[in-house]
């Protein structure tokens, strides 16, 4: 446990900015002697197997950053946010047998979970909110990942400047986790395009980096490596680590 808070202490110092700085980080060899330190810890001992604390209203906090890729501008999203995301559709598919689309609506009418989480940003900063939503494994129950199926990988709608979209992705028993959800609304409000309307990952077991906003097709995949760069996530293929748990 003592070498795990040092990691985490590490981590929330040695990195500057989940800003598109990817370079900065990469030639950052404290960076990198950090994930070397990080890998041989045991999966076993942290994350997903216990639950991440839950909070009451009054621990809410007044101010929640704004701290990702800029928000998507296109036509398509300006288009959906007129209309109150009546034309998005979450796409799911891959290693599943069925696989096909929500519209927000489906998802609305779904149970909902409700979670008052702390979301911790490698940054440094961390921030409570309620977050409301679908269990992303009542949604994997209805499409069946099949035998094959290892990861699940989130795509988004945003880009940083190269062009490059932000994508995220769990191993199924992270996804399967009760506090995984497809959140939907942000304290007690529809999601703010900001915080990644209309549909956000929420994952309050990992680090901040792994609660993809703007999703709009989950994949089902025995692997990542043919995904992007191949080491699961937008950050990942930059240097984080994929396994963030805290
Ligand atoms: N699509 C997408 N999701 C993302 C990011 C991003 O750049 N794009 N940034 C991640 C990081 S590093 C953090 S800390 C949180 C920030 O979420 P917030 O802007 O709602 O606070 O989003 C995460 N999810
Ligand atoms: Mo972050």
């Amino acid at each position: 446990m003592k070498r795990r808070l040092f990691i985490a202490t590490s981590i929330s110092t040695a990195l500057t900015a989940c800003a598109p700085i990817g370079t900065a980080l990469n030639n950052n060899a404290a960076f990198h002697k950090l994930l070397g330190a990080a890998q041989p810890l045991d999966h076993a001992l942290i994350g997903t197997r216990g639950l991440a604390r839950e909070y009451r209203e009054s621990d809410i906090s007044r101010e929640f950053p704004i701290d990702s890729l800029p928000t998507p501008t296109d036509a398509a999203y300006d288009d959906m946010v007129a209309r109150n995301f009546s034309p998005y559709r979450l796409a799911i598919d891959g290693a599943v047998e069925h696989r096909r689309t929500f519209s927000l609506a489906q998802l609305d009418a779904m149970t909902q979970s409700t979670q008052i989480t702390r979301h911790d940003c490698v940054e440094g900063w961390s921030a409570i909110a309620k977050w409301s939503g679908v269990r992303l494994s009542d949604v994997l129950a209805l499409v069946k990942p099949r035998a094959d199926a290892r990861y699940v990988v989130f795509h988004c709608m945003d880009r940083d400047d190269q062009g490059t979209p932000y994508y995220e992705s769990l191993d199924l028993h992270e996804a399967m986790h009760p506090q995984t959800i497809l959140a939907l609304r942000f304290n007690g409000a529809p999601m703010p395009p900001d915080h990644g309307a209309p549909v956000r990952l929420r994952v309050p077991t990992q680090l901040g980096y792994k609660s993809a906003k703007w999703v709009k097709r989950i994949e089902v995949v025995g692997s990542f490596a043919a995904i992007y760069s191949g080491k699961g996530g937008y950050w990942e293929d930059q240097g984080y680590e994929w396994y963030a748990g805290i």
